[in-house]
């Protein structure tokens, strides 16, 4: 049988689909199947998947790619007649928002119920799907979640080779960069993220298996940084101790970044992360105003302990760099100049970068319900109202209050924007500072590339 995987996410052509890779090891370890992966990132989607001319095809969809995964399955039905699966955090938070273009959508965790699909499997008894039957969408019983330490480790060998290429790393090498995620949910309950809904009870993987996949990652794809992308990798200190010992023990030399939390970090898990060998720590601190942060954050964290978690970091010697948010429902123009106050301590304390985000209501969130009372959004929505990256969203954010002077508002977002160029403008210039005559060669030898990666390391801050 052949069967083809289809990601159409191209934000950062770095970060490989790891829900797919997992379903492949899982359906690998009990049948025998053709798989491939089709990636916008580096493939003709449309062309090669109709060469490939698979049985099935499974779709992965954050909710920003949705309109963009339905005109492919719409397309793609024209040429082919394979069974179209869609899978991913999009349809598993908002199951209504699904459509007939797709035969089967999986809802939660894809291992087990991907390969019962494959194993053809009668629907009706195929736990956590969606499918059509007599034009009607009919919903089976809820999978049970999986022990997260009986799945296989992700094949990566799904993956396009481009992957693993030599990138710009955050140390100012170029290096091989890969990704892992250890564990599956989170036990806080931020109000725009719908992780705790998506992934339920909060699972984690053993010290063993992790380092068994830091273990794959070093040996057969020579990966030297590895991004991990768990929400909480640092929540329980033991088994981050453990981790550290058997790494150790099996001389596994790698650096990384991790993701922390404000309120969780202290000075012995800092010496930790360094033994680690962590270069640069990521933290969400969205807002500058109190008041927002307790909307945001569920009253969990103060800006005070944002602030003093960056001086830590800072005295510690690791790189920093903070997500925020702007236009949330309730933030006024007094919210965010609170807001740049803190971006500007931030550049002030040598934080590496920021990332600003409009606040977007996902599915599953408390913000997609308060959306929804608003009449701000419905369960067929044009999904591209949801891309935080459009410059009409940024300037008109979807919850934004309406006694909020939208005028005064674009002007502290534009702020924002010529704070962040002067976060990229010093990257580029410590870039150049910290390698001097090696930059300068490069420049000479050749001079596209040099000034490419010099760019392109400051836009993309691996
Ligand atoms: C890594 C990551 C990224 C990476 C790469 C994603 C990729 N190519 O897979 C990058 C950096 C590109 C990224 C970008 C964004 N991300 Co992101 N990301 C993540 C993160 C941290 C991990 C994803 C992951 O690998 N999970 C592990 C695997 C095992 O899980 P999985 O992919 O969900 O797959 C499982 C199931 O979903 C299912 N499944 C998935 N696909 C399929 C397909 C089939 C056929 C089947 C049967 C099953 C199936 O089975 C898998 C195995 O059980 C998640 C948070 C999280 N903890 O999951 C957020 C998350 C997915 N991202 C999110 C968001 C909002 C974004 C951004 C919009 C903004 C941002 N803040 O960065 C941008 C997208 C911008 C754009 N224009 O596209 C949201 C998505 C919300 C939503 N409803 O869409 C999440 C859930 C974070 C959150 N809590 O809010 N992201
Ligand atoms: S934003 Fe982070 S801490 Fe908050 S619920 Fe989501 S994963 Fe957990």
């Amino acid at each position: 049988m052949k069967v083809s995987f289809i990601s159409l996410n191209t934000f950062e052509p770095i970060d490989t689909p790891l829900g797919i890779a997992s379903i492949v090891a899982y359906c690998k370890r009990y049948i025998q199947v053709e798989f491939r992966l089709f990636d916008a990132n580096f493939h003709n989607v449309l062309e090669e998947t109709t060469r490939f001319n698979p049985e099935i095809i499974g779709i992965t969809s954050m909710t920003n790619d949705y309109k963009k995964v339905i005109d492919f399955a719409k397309e793609i039905k024209l040429s082919l007649n394979a069974r179209i699966i869609l899978g991913g955090v999009h349809i598993s938070t908002l199951p209504e928002s699904f459509q007939d273009c797709f035969d089967i959508a999986v809802i939660g965790e894809g291992e087990e119920t991907f390969l019962e699909i494959l194993q053809n499997k009668p629907l009706k008894d195929i736990k956590g799907i969606l499918y059509w039957e007599n034009g009607k969408i009919k919903k089976t019983e809820q999978r049970p979640l999986l022990n997260i330490n009986s799945l296989p480790i992700p094949d990566r060998s799904i993956f396009h080779k481009n992957y693993f290429k030599p990138r710009p790393l955050p140390t100012n090498k170029l290096g091989i960069r890969g990704t892992i995620i250890s564990s599956r949910g989170c036990p806080f309950k931020c109000s725009f993220c719908s992780t705790s809904n998506f992934w339920k009870k909060p699972r984690y993987s053993s010290p063993e298996r992790t380092v068994m996949e830091i273990e794959d990652l070093i040996k057969n794809y020579n990966v030297e940084y590895i991004y991990i992308w768990d929400d909480l990798f640092t929540l329980n200190k033991e088994k981050l101790k453990e981790t550290i010992n058997l790494i150790k023990k099996k001389g596994l030399k790698f650096q990384a970044q991790v993701q922390l939390r404000a309120d969780s970090i202290d000075e012995e898990l800092l010496e930790l992360l360094k033994e680690l060998n962590v270069v640069e720590v990521s933290f969400g601190l969205e807002s500058g105003s109190q008041k927002i942060l307790n909307h945001l954050k569920s009253n969990t964290t103060t800006v005070e302990q944002n602030k003093n978690a960056i001086l830590l970091c800072k005295k510690h010697g690791f790189k920093t760099s903070a997500a925020i948010i702007f236009g949330s429902p309730y933030e006024k123009i007094e919210d965010l100049k609170e807001t740049i106050k803190l971006i500007e301590f931030l550049y002030k304390n040598g934080v590496h970068d920021i990332s600003p985000f409009v606040l977007t209501p996902f599915p599953g969130t408390k913000m997609w319900e308060l959306a929804k009372e608003r009449k701000k959004v419905s369960n067929n929505l044009n999904w591209d109202l949801l891309d935080l990256y459009s410059s009409n969203n940024a300037y008109n954010p979807l919850l934004l209050d309406e006694d909020v002077d939208k005028k005064e508002f674009r002007k502290l977002i534009k702020k924002i924007g010529r704070l962040q160029k002067k976060f990229k403008t010093r990257i580029l210039l410590e870039e150049i500072k910290s390698n001097p005559l090696d930059i300068a060669k490069r420049i000479i030898k050749k001079p596209k590339t040099a000034i490419k990666f010099l760019i392109k390391r400051s836009i993309y801050r691996l």
